[in-house]
This record gives C-alpha cells, sequence and structure tokens, in this order.
C-alpha cells in the first residue's frame, strides 16, 4: 500500500530500502548544544544584523546566517556519534515565529541555509556503507489552528488554514533549494496544523516536480496521553495517514519512560515506519534534562529490542554522547517489520474510530443539519450557537459515533456558518472526541470545513453530477486534506433512482477514484441514494429495495468500498407521525445492513430495535420497504394511525439530579465538567451563603479548580477539557467583580504592597495568572499585569 518515493541519488540505497534492513539513527538536540557555546546578543546579530531594532538573542535558526560554523560544527558532532539523519535548524524558520523578531522576510533564506549546512556536512560524512541524510523540519510555528488563544471567545483562530500552509510553502521550498532529503514535520501539538503542513509541502512537490519521503512527528504534552489539542495517539495517526508518510513518530516533551506506552501504540497502528525521539528525561526545577547517556539508551534500546520502532533520536537535553549511547544500543537490533493492517476506514476526532469489514453498523448523528431540523435551523439563524451545540453533544450521548453538520440553507451564510460551528465544536472534547461529516452542496463549504477539523473526517458529499473533470478535482482535494468521502450515486443526467443506474455510477466513480487517482478504496463511501416509499407514487414503491440491492452489489464488487445513507429519507411520507417513521427506520435498517450497509445518518437518539417494532406494523412496514404487492403502501397508511400517538417520541429528561446538590459541590460539578449555564446563580447563591466575594473565590472556585488540577495532573483531563474550566471560572469571577470593587470602595484595604506579574514569551495560557491576580487583589494586593507575550 505504501510507495514512498526514494531519495533523489541513484548512487545511494533508498532509506526504505534501509529502514528494512536497520534502525536508523536521527540526530539529538540542537538548543542544548548552541547553549553550550554561550553565545551573546552580538554573536546571534554577526555582522550582518549589529543594528537590528530588536533582540535577537535566542533566535536559534539565524545562526545559520551568522553563526554558520556552530551549526555545521554540531551536525559534524552528531554524524561522528552515528546520525544517518540530520535535522536542519530551521524549527522555527517560518513566517508565524519568525515575527516575533520582526524576521519574516529572511524566512527563505535561514531555510536555504539551514539545509545548506547540514547537507554539507551529511555529504562530508556519507559513504555507501553508511550513506546520510538530511531531514528539511518543518516546526509546528507559534500558532494553534485547534485552539482558540482567546479563553473567552473558543470560536476564535489566531491563524488560518492557508496562511499556515503558506507559511508552510515558503519554508518548505527553502528547505528543498538547500537540498534537504526528507521532510520532517515535527512537534506537532495541533495536528491542524500538520494537516496545513502536508497539504503546503504536496503543493511544493508539485511545483517542483521533486517528491520527498515525508516523516511526521508528534509530541504529546500531558499525562493524559493526548497531543495538546486533544488527541490521542490513534486518533492523530489516522488523521495525517493520508500523506502516506515514510515514518510517523513523536518526539519531544516526555521523556522515554512516560512515551514509552506511546510508541507501542503507533508502533501497533502505523502501516508505515515508526520513529521516536524523546527528550533525555523531564525538565526539573531549573529546566535542564537529567537523563544521562546511559539511561536514554537503555530506555530507548529497550523499544528497540521490543519492536516497537524504526527510527530513533533524541529531542531536548539530548547531546552527541546521547546519540552515541543509543547509536551503540540499537545498532545491531532488528528494526520494526512494516504490519500487515487489514484496510479499514480510519477515521478520527480526538479519539479513532476505525470501521473495518468486521465493525458493527456506525450511527452518524443527523441533527446538526439545518435543512435537517427545524430546531437547528432556528438556533443557527439566532446565533445561539451554545444551544446549537447542544444538539450536537446530545447525539454523540446517545450513540452517535460521528456528527453530520449542514449549513445550508438561504438565508445564510452558510460557509461563516460551519467555520464558526466547527470550530466552537472544537472546543468541546465531548462533541469533537467523534469524528465529523462535512455535509453541503456547495464545494466552498466543505472546503471551508476541511479546513476546521483536527481529525480524519468524511466530506459529504461529491458526485459526478457536473461532469468527471470536477469529481476528480473535489476528489484530489478531499485526499490532500485527509477526509473520507461519500460519494452520491449522481451523474450528468441527475441522481439513480434504480438500481441499474446505481451500481453503473458507482463502479464508474470507483474506477476513476481507485485506479486514476490512486484514492484509497476503504476511504470511499457510497450513498446510493435513500428516498422515500409509500409515497402513492407507483414508481417509489421499489426505492428501498434498490438501494438495498445496490448496496449488496456495491459490498461484493467494488472491495473495500463502504456504503451509507441518509435513513430518515425514506419514511418523510409519515412526517409528523414519528412513531411509524421509527418502525420504518428500524425495517429498513435491518435488511439494508444484512445487505451490507456500513454506516448511515439517523436520528441516533430515536434508533428502534427492529424486534421490538409491534407485530402488525412491522408486517405492514416490511412489506413496504420490500414491496412485495402494490397494496402494501395503501395497508401501512391505513395502520399508521393507530401508533400515531401524539406524533413525537418521547424527550429524554437531562439528568439534573447534581442541581440537587450543595452550592458547592455543584460549583465543582460546574468547574470539571466546563459547563457554564447555571454559573451565575450558583456563584450567587455562594455569595449570599459565604458572605463575601473572596470567600467564594478561595473557597469553592478554588476547590474546584484544584479538582481540576488533580485530574489533570493524573492525566484524565486533557487541555481543552481544562481550558473550558477556565471559561467558566472566568465567568463566575467575572460574576463577582462588581461585588469586589464595592468592597473596595467601602473600606479601602491598607495597601499590602505591589505585585508585577506577565506572561512569558510563548506561552499563551494566561488563565493561571489572572486567577493568582484576582486572589492576590482580594488580599489588598496592588497588581499590575504587564499581559502575554512578554
Ligand atoms: N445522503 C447524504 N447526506 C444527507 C442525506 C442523504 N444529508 C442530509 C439528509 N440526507 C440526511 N439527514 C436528514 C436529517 C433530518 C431528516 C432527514 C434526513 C428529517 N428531519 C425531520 C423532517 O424533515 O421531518 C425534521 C424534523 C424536525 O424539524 O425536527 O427527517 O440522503 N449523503
Amino acid at each position: 500500500m505504501y510507495s514512498v518515493p526514494a531519495v533523489n541519488n541513484d548512487s545511494q540505497p533508498s532509506l526504505s530500502d534501509l529502514l528494512k534492513q536497520r534502525i536508523l539513527m536521527l540526530d539529538g538536540a540542537m538548543g542544548t548544544m548552541i547553549q553550550r557555546h554561550k553565545l551573546t546578543e552580538e554573536d546571534y546579530r554577526g555582522e550582518r544584523f549589529r543594528d537590528w531594532p530588536s533582540d535577537v538573542k535566542g533566535n536559534n535558526d539565524l545562526l545559520a546566517l551568522t553563526q554558520p560554523d556552530i551549526i555545521r560544527g554540531i551536525h559534524e558532532q552528531y554524524l561522528e556519534a552515528g546520525a544517518d539523519i540530520l535535522e536542519t535548524n530551521s524549527f522555527n524558520a517560518t513566517r508565524a515565529s519568525m515575527a516575533d523578531y520582526g524576521m519574516e522576510e529572511l524566512v527563505y533564506e535561514i531555510n536555504v541555509a539551514a539545509a545548506r549546512l547540514a547537507r554539507e556536512a551529511a555529504d562530508k560524512f556519507s559513504n555507501d556503507d553508511k550513506p546520510r541524510f538530511v531531514a528539511g523540519v518543518l516546526g509546528p510555528t507559534s500558532k494553534t489552528l485547534s485552539i482558540s488563544p482567546d479563553v473567552n471567545d473558543p470560536g476564535y483562530r489566531a491563524i488560518t488554514f492557508d496562511e499556515l500552509a503558506e507559511n508552510y510553502r515558503e519554508a518548505t521550498r527553502g528547505l528543498m533549494e538547500g537540498g534537504a532529503d526528507i521532510i520532517l514535520i515535527e512537534t506537532i501539538f495541533d495536528t491542524l496544523n500538520a494537516k496545513a503542513a502536508i497539504f503546503a509541502v504536496q503543493d511544493v512537490f508539485r511545483e517542483s516536480g521533486t517528491e520527498l519521503p515525508i516523516m511526521i512527528s508528534g509530541t504529546i504534552t500531558d499525562q493524559s496521553g493526548r497531543t495538546l489539542s486533544g488527541q490521542v495517539t490513534e486518533a492523530f495517526y489516522n488523521a495525517l495517514r493520508h500523506a502516506r508518510p515514510l515514518s510517523i513518530g513523536l518526539n519531544c516533551a516526555l521523556g522515554p519512560d512516560l512515551l514509552r506506552q506511546y510508541v507501542e501504540e503507533l508502533s501497533r497502528v502505523a502501516e508505515c515506519f515508526v520513529s521516536a525521539h524523546p527528550n533525555a528525561g523531564l525538565p526539573n526545577e531549573f529546566g535542564e534534562y537529567d537523563l544521562t547517556a546511559e539511561q536514554m539508551a537503555e530506555s530507548v534500546g529497550e523499544w528497540a529490542a521490543s519492536g516497537f520502532i524504526n527510527i530513533v533520536g533524541g529531542c531536548c537535553g539530548s547531546t552527541p554522547e546521547h546519540i552515541k549511547a543509543i547509536y551503540e544500543q540499537v545498532k545491531d537490533q532488528t528494526p520494526r517489520p512494516l504490519p500487515e493492517l487489514a484496510p479499514a476506514c480510519r477515521l478520527s476526532g480526538l479519539e479513532p474510530l476505525n470501521i473495518t469489514e468486521d465493525s458493527l453498523f456506525v450511527n452518524v448523528g443527523e441533527r446538526a443539519n439545518v435543512t435537517g431540523s427545524a430546531k437547528f435551523k432556528r438556533l443557527i439563524l439566532n446565533e445561539e450557537y451554545e444551544e446549537a451545540l447542544e444538539v450536537c453533544r446530545t447525539q454523540v450521548e446517545e450513540g452517535a459515533q460521528v456528527v453530520d453538520v449542514n449549513m445550508d440553507e438561504g438565508m445564510l451564510d452558510g460557509k461563516a456558518a460551519m467555520i464558526r460551528f466547527l470550530n466552537l465544536c472544537a472546543a468541546e472534547p465531548d462533541i469533537a472526541k467523534v469524528p465529523f461529516m462535512i455535509d453541503s452542496s456547495k464545494w466552498e463549504i466543505i472546503e471551508a470545513g476541511l479546513q476546521c477539523v483536527q481529525g480524519k473526517a468524511i466530506v459529504n458529499s461529491i458526485s459526478m453530477k457536473e461532469g468527471e473533470d470536477k469529481f476528480r478535482e473535489q476528489a484530489r482535494l478531499c485526499r490532500r486534506y485527509g477526509a473520507a468521502v461519500i460519494v452520491m450515486a449522481f451523474d450528468e443526467t441527475g441522481q439513480a433512482d434504480t438500481y441499474e443506474r446505481k451500481i453503473e455510477i458507482c463502479e464508474r466513480a470507483y474506477r476513476i477514484l481507485v485506479d486514476e487517482l490512486d484514492f484509497p478504496p476503504e476511504d470511499i463511501i457510497f450513498d446510493p441514494n435513500i428516498f422515500a416509499v409509500a409515497t402513492g407514487i407507483e414508481e417509489h414503491n421499489n426505492y428501498a429495495v434498490d438501494f438495498i440491492e445496490a448496496t449488496r452489489w456495491i459490498k461484493e464488487h467494488l472491495p473495500h468500498a463502504l456504503v451509507s445513507g441518509g435513513v430518515s429519507n425514506v419514511s418523510f411520507s409519515f412526517r409528523g407521525n414519528n412513531p411509524v417513521r421509527e418502525a420504518i427506520h428500524a425495517v429498513f435498517l435491518y435488511h439494508a445492513i444484512r445487505a451490507g450497509m456500513d454506516m448511515g445518518i439517523v436520528n441516533a437518539g430515536q434508533l428502534v430495535v427492529y424486534d421490538e417494532v409491534p407485530e402488525d406494523l412491522r408486517k405492514a412496514v416490511e412489506d413496504v420497504i420490500l414491496n412485495t404487492d402494490p397494496e402494501a403502501g395503501d395497508r401501512l397508511v391505513e395502520l399508521a394511525p393507530k401508533y400515531a400517538g401524539d406524533g413525537s417520541t418521547v424527550e429524554k429528561k437531562e439528568d439534573l439530579e447534581w442541581r440537587s446538590w450543595p452550592v458547592e459541590k455543584r460549583l465543582e460539578h460546574s468547574l470539571v465538567k466546563g459547563i457554564t449555564e447555571f454559573i451565575d446563580e450558583d456563584t450567587k447563591e455562594a455569595l449570599e451563603k459565604l458572605g463575601r466575594p473572596i470567600n467564594v473565590i478561595e473557597g469553592p472556585l478554588m476547590a474546584g479548580m484544584n479538582v481540576v488540577g488533580d485530574l489533570f495532573g493524573a492525566g484524565k483531563m486533557f487541555l481543552p477539557q481544562v481550558v473550558k474550566s477556565a471559561r467558566v471560572m472566568k465567568k463566575s469571577v467575572a460574576w463577582l467583580e462588581p461585588y469586589l470593587e464595592a468592597e473596595k470602595a467601602e473600606c479601602p484595604a491598607e495597601n499590602a504592597g505591589k505585585i508585577l506579574m506577565a506572561t512569558v514569551k510563548g506561552d499563551v495560557h494566561d488563565i493561571g495568572k489572572n486567577i493568582v491576580g484576582i486572589v492576590l487583589q482580594c488580599n489588598s494586593y496592588e497588581v499590575i499585569d504587564l499581559g502575554v507575550m512578554v
């Protein structure tokens, strides 16, 4: 399945050949090694930037221009230690990151220079027995596409996908110009950033006519075992698998002991080679790394012995001594063989969803659809996004394993609504844990949606309705964004409504996708059109049978492709009579699933089990679905009123048992669960009970945040959840603010002292600082806050 492009150098064995023979060594940290030189501001500036208006000390990537001998020297030390693959010193050489120094215009030049230095060093050491390679490094940048830097506006983003991709295109061009053999996208804390990098790198490959192997390496930032943006390891792999990387791996953040289980997980799920370059342990209180070369080599050597890895090296704190020790440990060990994994549609949100031949039917929630739900439409048109999110959350709670989102409505800027809604969903881990299905008949809305999701999504849908060329173009783009696709049985002449037309169109689409475009067949989901039955129109009577039989044919003749459909369509003629609609869905699904239907867009909370449909109703419905005779529809119409009830299905009461708890416990619950709904009233009650605002903050609010802190420390909460908690905290404190002010005005306490505080440069999280600030102010300190990025 994997055909990774070989390095353009005929005299050397290809990287993938070498990787089958032995474990390859990456180098170690650059930063630690640069620190050893104790460079001054003047050293960083060199001659050329002597008069640069801002400080540049710490801009390590600039050293490619101002201290090239130092960088080349470090590369050579790593080559001496045994490194097969050098990483270029270009981690921050993107516009987004260089903006800190006002050096955006130097980005291209720095990348070229960084790659050249590594190239020169590698070529000096390279020989037939041990060829050396240069991996051009694309870092994560200082911006994140999946998380809002503004706690008060979870839908806000500091950069767009297109802007970030442009950053990466520029850097990639420079790295290739400078002679990189590989592109290494590393220290990924936000998978959507990595998707933008992959998108950009593929653009540059195409424009240059040269395709290099891609290495991908993510980073797990805390005990929850997730990326900063909240993905577990397998979800991360699924989201980036479309790059067909040479390798996927993990680096940085954790030392080898904590990283081990995640490297093991990757080695189990990845179809490509696996890499790891951990830190030399966790930083101690001085920010130094304590693991010795021997300790690190022992840990990493054990990974090799366990068959987890193909490429190893070191990240922060590692030195040539570490690399040499690891090299000695792993050089004679057997590399991890590439596993043979059964083809599967590997989707993800924050968590993976793999659909294999053996999977049970997958429920896709239909309710976040402005044309499919009057309620959702009203909420979106009124911009009641909080409530609209609730629609998604409820579906997931009720069993939706994917959520369909559709904003196609005449009264709406559908593109803006799609972007806003998906960005808000990204901040809701209870929703974002499942993959998204981006549903629109407008390509520009689909593309906008694809630029907002970090997991592997499903595009709903593409088809040949505007001809083969448009279809090819859209399919290619879906692949480049890393999405699976629903292909509707729709061509230039219209939507297929008979068995013959359905299978003819699906087969034609499959051949184009698989044979011409090399589209992975497991990422193709056919929708052979579910239309309403029992409409009173004779031509409609066989619609369900045609869908079911087309499904059977597709599963038999188009290997690995899946089948889906919009299930609620089938019962449209019984609108207003939900019990009968649900019975129709149950019977329809019973037969369609047996014919091979893999997933369906359904009302997840209202799925009824086939066996629980009353006997007479089931019989009547079955006759309609299977089109046993021309009178079947009439019989069901006659029987339907008996089961209508009041037409609705019983709405489930939300579980609000916790609302009867004492106010302290309620505040804690809201903080831990990130619920803002009741925070104002509970804060008010707590104030009445405890007398002073400070008592509320230092009492139940801090106690609640301590629980959050403990859960986070234990890996039981992860960052996007903690951000939600912080939002609740902020809201509560904001409610108390006027009372704090009033107290101050009433009795100006003697000043306990002055506190100067700031969030350090590079840290976007000022939540903790703000809380400390408030607590200090409540204790009569005067607080001067210099802000963020100081
Ligand atoms: N195939 C694919 N995508 C699709 C469809 C499909 N997307 C949209 C639709 N069809 C599937 N989704 C729905 C959502 C809701 C309803 C039907 C299909 C539905 N809604 C109630 C109604 O109209 O009676 C709304 C009731 C309410 O307002 O609450 O039935 O076929 N690929």
